[in-house]
This record gives structure tokens, C-alpha cells and sequence, in this order.
């Protein structure tokens, strides 16, 4: 492990230390548009470090947030069936748990298309989204759901209080890690809750990155990979109390948190307090061998899509992910293993995956070339995926999928 010289994000420390170094690389969701025509396309460090005084594990990169998410992010939530499903089921609890009704409001910060507040809109709730993404928060303004088009902060919540628009409940979905100004974002949501609200927050679950091996989560969009524990202490900084909260298999492994003024701890958040402590997460040698785990899966990978081109074997992959542009780069899966990218996002499709520009095409070219192989870069969405492309594999094709170890399936 390396000592790292810039501070922690959310406590200040400057003693971290760097156990993952994936080089340099190209921003995951800036997809090029013309890969002949000269476009810059700057790369950017990727080192990712432990805090020993918090535990957060962070990037030590700060792309600026501009640049990330508020030009031509192509990232639309409603492309993904399940997540829809998952998110109404969500929707469908809150609204029953908290009782919410005409008079409730419901906030955002991060909506994207609108994917989440439109189910609330349905049962008639008062929403308010917020993203920063012109398309995305375009797309959420066209389907009836009043979206802001900045970013969420805390002169932002400090101003919708001072119009005595608080929030019963904030969603706050695969956000937070995306987040430059950790302790800024926490203390506008705890500005924005009404004394009795809630926020109901989902993070990836770092244990389950670390257990599976997702290290293509890791990009530039994502400065923090949470634990409980490094939550605890964030929350507990701004007066907020993490009082519950549920394991989700979404994302490749996610928490739900359950984040108030005044309810007291379920046994929920303790038991995994608990087993981050005894597991090791709170140290620092618990993510030593990260790094070689990596290594590994990036040999055996390329070795099988190699091993399968030198048999002549036809390879493309499925989904532009964001995750799919780290592993692509740092793995080296350039035009000369793979042939093509299909992903059933309009504003991915025609476009170049960052930094090896594999080209993007709709799913419909599957069928048409029938590849030997396809690498499952959104391995998160396994089961769907498969499902959809029942054909492709009944006809033969098979799938490959990276993490936690390459295999064919
Ligand atoms: O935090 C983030 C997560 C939640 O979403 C980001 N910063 C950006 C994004 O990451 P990602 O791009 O790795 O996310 P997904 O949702 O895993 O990407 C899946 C890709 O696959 C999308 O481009 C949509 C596509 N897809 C598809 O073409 N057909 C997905 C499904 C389920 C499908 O059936
Ligand atoms: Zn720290």
C-alpha cells in the first residue's frame, strides 16, 4: 500500500492508503461520437485508497462534477426493466410505511428521467426531482414529473426551506458516491427533511464489491465505495441517525438505508456493524490482496477472449455500461477481441465505448451477426439480459461473464 497525499473526503485525514492503482483512464459514460474525427478524450488517474481514521474507501480523483454529469450524460434509468420493477416495489413500500398522501412531498435529488418520481406522481404524491443531466432531467420534465436541472446542495435545500418546502421523504438513489462534497450533500439532506421525514438512500455495498471482485464499478462518477460502518460516521456527522436498513441484490449488491432525525436503530444496522468488524472492513489489511485478486481476473479474461479469437471464434458484448468502460480499458479489450457493443439505450447506440471505441449498436444485431460470444459487461442485469436474448442462445451463442471469475455460460 501506497500513502496517499490528498485528504479524505469525508473526515479530513490525510493518511490514507492507496491499495488499488487502475491507471489511467477515460471517463466511463463519455462516449465518443466520431473516433476518427480527433475528439480529445482525456484519461485521468484511478487510485483508490482506505481512510484508517473513517474507513471510507475513496478515489483519490475529483473529476470536476460539470464535466461528469451535466453535458450529454447518457445514463437514462428507464432502459432497465428490473430497475423499474425494483424501484416501484420500493415506491409501493415507502408510500404504505409512511402513510404519504396529496399533502406529502417527495424529493430527489439525482432523478434522472424521472423513473422514480413518476411512480409517486401516479398515487398523486407532490415530487420535486433534481439532476444536473440536461437530457435525463429533460426526458423527467416531458413524462410530467417537475425536475430542477442543477445539482443538489445545500444552498439548493436551503432555499426550496426558506419557500417552507421540506421534504417528508428524500430519495437519494445511487447517488451519494457520485457525490465531490460528501459532507455538503448529507447536511442538505438533513436541511431539507422535515424533523419527522426520512431519507431512503442506496449505495453499492462495498463488502459485496470486494467479495465478487467488481472492480469495473470503480470509475471517476464513483469518489466513495461505502461500508456501514463509514456510513454510520458519515450520517452521524450531520445529526442524522442511520436507523435501518435492508441488503439488496441490485447493482451487483446494494444497500437501502433508512436515515432520519429520531427513530432509534433496528437490530438490522447493528448485526452488519457487527460483521464488518469481524470481517476485518474497518482495517486496512483487509483490502491488501484487492489489488492481486484484480490482476487476476484481468489475466484470465484476456486469456480466454485470446484463447477464443485465435480459434476464430466471433466475440461482441452486452451493455455500454459505465462498469463496462472500466473493465474494456483495463483489461485491453480493444476492436481486435471484440467486435461489437449492442445496448437498447437510443443514446448510446452509434456512439464508441470510451478509450478502445468499440462501436454501439441496438440488440437487434445479435441475431443478425450471431456472435460466438458475448461479454456481459452489465453482469448486474444477468438474468434479464439472458432472458431477453433467449434466441441468441438458443441458436447457440453463449455468454461470458467477467466477474467475480471469467466464465462461460
Ligand atoms: O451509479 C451508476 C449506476 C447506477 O448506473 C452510474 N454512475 C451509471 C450507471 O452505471 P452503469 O452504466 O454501469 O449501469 P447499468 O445500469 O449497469 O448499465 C447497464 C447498461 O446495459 C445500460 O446502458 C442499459 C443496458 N441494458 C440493456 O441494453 N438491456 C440493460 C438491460 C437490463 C437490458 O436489458
Ligand atoms: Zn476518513
Amino acid at each position: 500500500m501506497t500513502p496517499s497525499t490528498v485528504g479524505c473526503r469525508v473526515c479530513g485525514a490525510t493518511d490514507l492508503e492507496v491499495f488499488l492503482d487502475l491507471g489511467r483512464t477515460p471517463l466511463a459514460d463519455r462516449l465518443v461520437s466520431d473516433p476518427g474525427g480527433g475528439e480529445r478524450e482525456p484519461t485521468y488517474p484511478l487510485e483508490v485508497a482506505f481512510c484508517p481514521q473513517c474507513t471510507l474507501v475513496q478515489i483519490l480523483e475529483t473529476v470536476e462534477p460539470e464535466t461528469l454529469f451535466q453535458d450529454d450524460y447518457p445514463y437514462y434509468s428507464s432502459f432497465s426493466p428490473a430497475l423499474m420493477e425494483h424501484t416501484r416495489r420500493n415506491v409501493d413500500d415507502v408510500i404504505a410505511e409512511r402513510g404519504l398522501g396529496p399533502d406529502s412531498f417527495v424529493v430527489e435529488p439525482a432523478s434522472n428521467d424521472g423513473y422514480l418520481l413518476a411512480v409517486y406522481r401516479e398515487h398523486g404524491i407532490p415530487v420535486l426531482g433534481i439532476d444536473p443531466a440536461e437530457g435525463p432531467a429533460t426526458a423527467a420534465a416531458e413524462r410530467g414529473v417537475p425536475t430542477i436541472n442543477t445539482f443538489f446542495t445545500r444552498s439548493l435545500a436551503d432555499e426550496l426551506v426558506a419557500e417552507g418546502r421540506r421534504a417528508d421523504v428524500i430519495h437519494a438513489n445511487n447517488v451519494l458516491a457520485h457525490v465531490a462534497d460528501t459532507n455538503g450533500f448529507v447536511s442538505a439532506i438533513a436541511a431539507l427533511l422535515k424533523p419527522d421525514g426520512v431519507a431512503v438512500i442506496e449505495v453499492p455495498y462495498l463488502r459485496d464489491l470486494i467479495a465478487h471482485c467488481e472492480f469495473d464499478t470503480i470509475y471517476h462518477e464513483h469518489l466513495c465505495y461505502f461500508s456501514v460502518t463509514a456510513l454510520d460516521h458519515l450520517f452521524s456527522r450531520h445529526g442524522l441517525i442511520l436507523y435501518d436498513l435492508r441488503e439488496l441484490a441490485i447493482h451487483g449488491g446494494s444497500l437501502r438505508l433508512f436515515v432520519s432525525r429520531g427513530e432509534s436503530r433496528r437490530p438490522a444496522v447493528d448485526a452488519l456493524l457487527t460483521e464488518e468488524r469481524r470481517v476485518g472492513m474497518d482495517r486496512a489489511e483487509f483490502y491488501r490482496d484487492f489489488h492481486r485478486r484484480v490482476d487476476e481476473v484481468r489475466t484470465r479474461l484476456s486469456t480466454m477472449l485470446r484463447g477464443l479469437r485465435a480459434e476464430g471464434r466471433r466475440i461482441a458484448a452486452y451493455g455500454a455500461a459505465a462498469k463496462g468502460s472500466t473493465l474494456i480499458n483495463y483489461v485491453g479489450i480493444g476492436p481486435d477481441l471484440v467486435d461489437f457493443v449492442v445496448d437498447r439505450n437510443v443514446h448510446k447506440q452509434g456512439r464508441y465505448m470510451p478509450g478502445q471505441h468499440l462501436p454501439i449498436h441496438a440488440p437487434e444485431r445479435l441475431l443478425a451477426e450471431q456472435p460466438d460470444h458475448l461479454l456481459l459487461l452489465a453482469w448486474n442485469f444477468a438474468d434479464e439480459i439472458m432472458e431477453q436474448q433467449a434466441e441468441y442462445r438458443a441458436r447457440g451463442g453463449r455468454f461470458i461473464v467477467p466477474v467475480p471469475e471469467p466464465r462461460i455460460v
